[in-house]
């Protein structure tokens, strides 16, 4: 766990088209959306991974709230991350300007884009762990790096009627080769979750021991198997994706 400052880069996540829940869970707040994109936004200690997002991850019985940025954007989060983003002046007005409330489990099956993926669209799925007390409450998903990310999403496709969720939110999106490692090859998530036998997002144990090895063996000794910095050092290119993705509007910084 983080103990000092932490400098996140928020990722917006378009809004492409609500689930019918969030639909219908919105329709008193049409007014005060209106004109407003509203983006998912979460917060990444990876950007160099972007390309390989599949879903994005919210957690069902958090609340969220839509927050102005300004006349023509929004962003989700939780609304302890809407006061540190207004602390850090990332919305345009002093005061903090609430457009509407939302639970997670209505957002769950909303089609978002994700900044670089190689997916062009992709959907907003359940995660029990999301915590509301770090970053925006919104994880984007990328399961060829994150252990935890592996294992939800494995999880929501062996059972997705027990999650609530339509087989065609998670069919075909598999985690993408985005960083070799000499070690565990390039696809360092599924194959820790296989060598530690992690069967569910709830082996809270062995989960932990891969991340540890996953952040570690990537950072050191990564090298980039996909996009505009194959080739390079992890360590080399997380900073350049990182300004890419602010250059082009698609992110911000965040710190907590
Ligand atoms: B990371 P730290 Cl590829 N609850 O992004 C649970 N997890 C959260 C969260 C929340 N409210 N907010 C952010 N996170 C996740 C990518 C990634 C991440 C990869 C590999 C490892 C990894 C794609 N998911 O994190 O405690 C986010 O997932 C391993 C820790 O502040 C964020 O970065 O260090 C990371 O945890 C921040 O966790």
């Amino acid at each position: 766990e983080a103990v000092g400052p932490q400098d996140y880069t928020g990722i917006k996540m378009k809004v492409l088209e609500w689930s019918k829940p969030a639909q219908d869970a919105l329709a008193q707040y049409t007014d005060a959306l209106k004109g407003k994109t509203v983006y998912l936004v979460a917060a990444t200690l990876r950007p160099e991974t972007m390309y390989g997002q599949t879903n994005c991850f919210v957690g069902p019985d958090l609340k969220y709230g839509i927050y102005q940025v300004n006349d023509t954007e929004a962003f989700l989060c939780t609304e302890r991350a809407a006061r540190n983003m207004s602390q850090q002046k990332i919305f345009a007005s002093t005061e903090i300007i609430k457009l509407a409330d939302i639970k997670g489990s209505p957002i769950v099956g909303t089609k978002i884009h994700a900044p670089m993926s190689v997916y062009p669209s992709v959907y907003v799925l359940p995660m029990e762990t999301v915590l509301a007390t770090k970053g925006t409450g919104v994880v984007t998903s990328v399961p060829s790096d994150s252990p935890d990310d592996f294992a939800t999403l494995s999880d929501l496709k062996k059972k997705p009627e027990y999650y609530n969720i339509e087989a065609a939110w998670v069919e075909g999106y598999e985690p993408i080769p985005i960083i070799e490692t000499a070690n565990y090859g390039n696809l360092i998530a599924p194959k820790l979750c296989e060598i530690k036998k992690i069967n569910s997002q709830k082996d809270k144990n062995q989960l932990a021991e891969a991340k540890e090895i996953a952040y570690k063996e990537a950072f050191y000794q990564g090298i980039m198997c996909y996009g505009e910095f194959t080739g390079t050092k992890v360590q080399d290119a997380k900073p350049k994706v990182r300004e890419a993705l602010l250059k082009s509007g698609e992110a911000f910084v965040y710190n907590e």
